[in-house]
């Protein structure tokens, strides 16, 4: 497979300004019909060139003039013709098989229901068409369909006419008044219930609000409904974003290659995204939804009114568009908890990325598969890159700068640069330093020392940085990083920062350096003696940061940071500072030694009752196995899953008594809500049975976890009893689970649970439990989201049992995306990356990965998928 290049790109050769659809819609046979109103780019020259995948063609006609054969090129993947007029209608009918489609992209069958999924590049695979961003058309959809097996018909803008056709058939036919690129056409054909609301925006439009689903699912779609209505509200005031159609359509589907999808007014889900009630969802459940609703929503805008030029450009709308969605969340929930769970998203997934083989900045320069880079760097550091130039710019600079892009762009396919441009344009600001975050890849290390000099009352930071070679890219420049800090005088009060050199009057407790230099020192006058500082508040940049804190700095940050993300963070470095130290005694056969001075900075805010529940359970949240092994040189899973749980049932057993007081504190009489506050307390006694549950061979504290699932009246509760249960060796696990199973069996969405929590149990049995259930009647290999929970959650989420000594896990993991490679190439190609972290493995593991790595290369018919991953993972 070839590489494609972004310094290779050209405009294409011709535009088209409209397109009419017709479909004759049947699972095995379905006959497009397309007529394409076509002109000549003046920009640009070449033949037409059409995309084309698994297509038959029936028909070519140029102005109502049939082509001949020799007439046009037809290769595997495209259609050329050449010698055309400047102007021309192109009628071009093909002939597709949805019933077929494993691979989910273009036009499949979900549970008997017609849909669609064409980003990036599956429209290929309904008709030829320049399938490419840049190519932005209105649309006019009809589709035929037996109107008792598929009463609703679907598609983009509005409705405009319906009927009946013969032999049972209905039609309907919709239009789209704003050009879009064929990435966001969207059609739906079923059998579908609907739950309907309205929305009134701010202009007076009313819009009608759509949530289709299975029937039987009505019942599971207010929260969906609430959140876009939220979101809808939300933009207005925030951005000054309206909605511009009449109508608009969610769609619940339960086979689906990701979360969502946001083509225009016809947003298609995957059924986990939108699907919720307190006996179905957990808390995390229902702040998914939330997020991925407000994200699709907040895309009509950021990706659709104005698009991307070419695929390189990913990140112009989906970092932005997930910095939107958090910034939506934070506002409706609490701010440092939703910023606390984004970057442990971010360093759960986008710095290993950058860290590995398959480490690319957030705007690639070659890809083989583009789908392979819907990554956390595009998606998550690209957010980070956004609110890197909103901390820069501040929270006015950055609207004008929104307000400008739009006022330029609308309806326009445009780069990164373009957006950046307009940040500068809107605030006469300088960000060529700056844009380098979009070419360069890698984590950039911070190191922070600081000197007091007490003759001068001068406090001095001495800051360096430094970004390690990635794949491709050696000699990194030093970054325009944004450093928020703070001094934090010894009563735990914030010290006003009076810096050196400037004569700014307004007291300030938390300041944004630039720092742009290898190295640069930054120093603050009439600072009182014994200020410990308080680094990268709020993660305002996206880095790994050292600095030269001693341990009792550290509680003391834990306990008297006024930045609540910063005290998280100093939670975080103590404990990951102290389970190190425990996994060099456990690696040379010592025995652990435990200090309280943690437990102790722990149960001061445990009993701190200003402090939101919801953040108080982030701090008792312990660094993952993941991330702490990332910071070893070699990892070492067994080593680091003992001493973590050696320190927590030593935090358990000192704080017992408020442990358990938290615990019955949390009993709460009131009726399940997903707002922020409850959450915060389920969230907080869970968290509290978590470390009671260490105390396995205890009866009390086995029974208190049976009861705590037992008596459970929503899914956190009971979802998180079950976890605990499912690391017990013992009866209790099995009689949990066959209970879940039991209750839940007919619903899929609730299944891939009872999948996941199976796949990431400690237990040593657990890839052979795995094994079987591949064979239960409620797995199937053609469903992606059982593939994610079972195989996918085994490889990414349980890295003990994923790297046993025998190899079996790396096989099993490699035997699946060989299969999953034939049916379903994106996702094969998805659950791949945890064989790629072989370079930080001991040299046996190193080899058993590798050798799996070059299996997987040596299967027929490799897709691009799987083939652009793998041998980059190989290196
Ligand atoms: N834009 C889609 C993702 C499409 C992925 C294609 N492989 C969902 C989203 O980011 O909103
Ligand atoms: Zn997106």
């Amino acid at each position: 497979p070839k590489a494609i290049k972004l310094q290779d790109y050209t405009p294409p050769a011709f535009l088209i300004d409209h397109v009419d659809l017709e479909f004759f819609l049947e699972p095995e046979g379905t006959r497009v019909k397309s007529l394409l109103k076509v002109r000549r780019n003046p920009d640009s020259s070449g033949p037409l060139h059409l995309d084309g995948d698994t297509l038959e063609l029936l028909s070519i006609a140029v102005d109502g003039r049939a082509l001949q054969e020799k007439e046009y090129l037809l290769d595997e993947f495209f259609l050329e013709v050449e010698g055309l007029p400047d102007k021309f209608e192109l009628a071009i009918e093909t002939r597709i098989d949805p019933v077929l489609n494993t691979r989910l992209e273009g036009l499949y069958l979900s549970g008997g229901n017609f849909c669609t999924q064409c980003e990036a590049e599956g429209f290929r695979r309904i008709t030829f068409y320049p399938d490419r961003p840049d190519v932005m058309a209105t649309y006019s959809v009809t589709m035929q369909a037996d109107e008792a097996k598929y009463p609703v018909l679907l598609s983009n803008g509005n409705l405009v006419s319906q009927g009946k056709g013969e032999g049972g058939k209905h039609w309907a036919k919709w239009h789209d008044p704003f050009p879009k690129p064929c990435y966001l056409f969207a059609l739906v054909a079923g059998d579908l219930a609907c739950y309907a609301d309205s929305y009134k925006t701010g202009s007076g439009r009313d819009v009608a609000l759509k949530i289709y689903v299975q029937h039987g699912n009505e019942d599971k779609c207010a929260f969906a409904m609430d959140s876009l209505i939220r979101s809808m509200r939300w933009d207005e005031e925030r951005f000054g974003l309206e909605y511009d159609l009449d109508i608009f359509n969610i769609v619940a589907v339960d086979d689906f290659n990701m979360g969502a999808m946001e083509n225009k007014s016809l947003n298609i889900f995957n059924s986990k995204c939108v699907l919720a009630s307190p006996d179905t969802a957990t808390d995390a459940d229902f702040e998914r939804i939330e997020a991925i609703v407000a994200h699709e929503y907040f895309h009509n805008w950021t990706g659709n009114r104005v698009t991307c030029r070419d695929w390189f450009q990913l990140s112009l709308k989906e970092g932005l568009t997930v910095y939107r969605d958090q910034e939506f969340s934070s506002d409706m929930r609490s701010a440092p908890v939703k910023r606390i769970q984004d970057v442990r998203t971010l360093r759960a997934r986008q710095f290993p990325e950058d860290a590995g083989p398959l480490s690319h900045p957030i705007r690639p320069e070659s890809y083989i598969e583009i789908n392979n880079f819907y990554t956390a760097t595009v998606y998550e550091k690209g957010a980070e890159v956004i609110r890197m130039m909103q901390e820069i710019l501040g929270r006015e600079g950055f609207r004008k700068g929104i307000d400008l892009y739009f006022e330029r762009h609308d309806n326009q396919a445009v780069t990164c640069e373009d957006f950046v441009a307009a940040m500068e344009d809107a605030n006469g600001v300088d960000l060529e330093h700056f844009r380098l975050w979009y070419s360069q890849a890698g984590t950039p290390d911070v190191a922070v020392t600081w000197e007091y000099d007490a003759a001068s009352s001068l406090f001095t930071f001495k800051l360096s940085q430094h970004t390690a070679d990635t794949p491709g890219q050696h000699n990194k420049q030093p970054l325009h990083i944004p450093l928020t800090i703070g001094l934090l005088g010894q009563d735990g009060q914030d010290i006003p920062l009076i810096q050196q050199g400037t004569n700014s009057g307004d007291r300030t407790y938390s300041k944004t350096l630039r720092f742009d230099c290898e190295q640069q020192n930054f120093s603050f006058t009439d600072v009182p003696p014994g200020a410990v500082p308080s680094i990268n508040r709020g993660f305002s940049a996206p880095v790994k940061l050292s600095a030269m804190y001693s341990d009792d700095e550290l509680l003391f940050l834990m306990e008297n940071d006024s930045d609540l993300f910063n005290r998280w963070e100093a939670a975080q470095s103590s404990a990951t500072r102290l389970i190190l130290k425990m996994i060099g005694e456990i690696q040379s056969g010592r025995e652990p030694q435990y200090v309280s001075g943690f437990a102790r900075a722990l149960a001061s805010n445990m009993a701190n009752p200003d402090l939101d529940p919801a953040f108080v359970a982030q701090l008792m949240t312990l660094p993952s196995i993941s991330y702490i092994s990332e910071q070893m040189q070699v990892a070492d899973f067994d080593a680091a899953e003992k001493a973590r749980s050696f320190f927590k049932h030593a935090i358990a057993t000192e704080l017992c008594g408020s442990l358990k007081a938290l615990y019955q504190q949390g009993v709460a009489g009131t009726a399940y809500s997903p707002d922020a506050a409850s959450m915060g307390r389920r969230a907080l006694r869970n968290a509290a049975m978590d470390y009671l549950a260490t105390f396995e061979d205890d009866r009390d504290c086995r029974e208190l976890v049976v009861r705590h699932y037992e008596t459970a009246d929503n899914m956190t509760d009971r979802m998180a009893a079950l976890a605990l249960l499912n690391d017990f060796s013992g009866a209790e696990r099995e009689v949990a689970l066959a209970a879940f199973e039991q209750r839940y069996q007919q619903d899929p969405v609730v299944m891939d649970k009872w999948f996941m929590v199976q796949a990431c149990s400690r237990l040593p049995d657990v890839l052979q439990r795995i094994k079987k259930l591949t064979s239960h009647p409620g797995f199937s290999y053609k469903n992606p989201n059982k593939v994610r929970a079972l195989v996918g959650a085994f490889a990414s989420a349980n890295p003990v049992r994923f790297h046993a000594e025998d190899g079996e896990g790396y096989r099993f993991l490699a035997d699946n995306i060989i299969h999953m490679n034939a049916i379903n190439p994106q996702v094969a190609s998805r659950i791949l990356a945890p064989l790629g972290g072989w370079r930080r493995m001991n040299p046996k593991h190193q080899k058993m990965m590798k050798s799996e790595l070059k299996r997987i290369l040596a299967t027929e018919k490799l897709s691009g998928d799987v083939y652009e991953m793998a041998s980059k993972s190989l290196g």
